[in-house]
């Protein structure tokens, strides 16, 4: 399998942390977001969205850091990702979602591109901004990791793809300095993913790429 990727990208870090968890070599093709790779015309026709991550695996493509991991999972079911009962399922793919669809699409690079570039808003701004949103995101979180179906991790005592996206938006979170202290189950899980080699290995910081 390889997959395109960007070493600080979250949706792309999601990816490489199933991808070691389930124990998959795949050969990496790194692009620079910032220098706009993902806009050029070869990546457009490899995926048309113009965004990192995308999966192949032989001749076929899959796009979407929540479809791969998915198709990974029904792959490659070992271990699994997702509880075993529906409701248990639910659960772990509105956590995920949580992070996917409500809060890393506001904080997305063509995203804060557009507020500085096109509505001139300074870096401050843009800051505020993304910090406003992640806090937003982890406030909706923090109590839903409350519930007794939460254990070590998300949901339980391993690792399920409600951690697998979780950690990368904490991961971008502290990069942009933004105050966790009030989700202290949020950052308590965090540490505790970051200690199994599956999500370190994937950490950007540790990607062989990492400038
Ligand atoms: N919902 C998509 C998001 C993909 C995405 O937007 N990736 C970012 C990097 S994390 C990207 O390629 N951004 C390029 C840009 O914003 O121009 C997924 O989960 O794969």
């Amino acid at each position: 399998m390889k997959l395109y990727e960007a070493v600080r990208s979250s949706a792309s870090f999601r990816v490489r942390i199933a991808l070691n968890l389930k124990g998959l070599p795949y050969e990496s093709e790194v692009l620079d977001l910032r220098a706009g790779d993902h806009l050029r015309e070869r990546y457009a026709r490899i995926n048309p969205m113009r965004a990192v991550p995308t999966l192949e695996d032989g001749e076929h493509r899959v796009a979407q850091s929540m479809a791969i991991v998915e198709y990974l999972e029904e792959t490659h079911p070992e271990p699994p990702l997702f509880p075993s009962s529906p409701l248990e399922r639910a659960r772990v793919r509105a956590m995920a979602q949580l992070v996917a669809c409500e809060m890393h699409p506001l904080n997305n690079l063509r995203v804060l591109s557009y507020l500085e570039r096109e509505m001139s808003l300074s870096a401050q701004g843009r800051d505020l901004w993304y910090g406003h949103w992640v806090q937003e995101g982890f406030r909706s979180l923090e109590p839903m990791l409350a519930g007794s179906e939460s254990g070590r991790f998300c949901h339980g005592d391993s690792p399920t793809v409600a951690d697998v996206f979780l950690v990368p938006q904490v991961v971008n979170a502290q990069r942009f300095k933004v105050d966790l202290a009030d989700f202290p189950r949020v950052v308590a899980i965090f540490d505790r993913c970051m200690k199994l080699p599956a999500f370190e290995r994937a950490h950007p910081a540790n990607h062989p790429a990492a400038g």
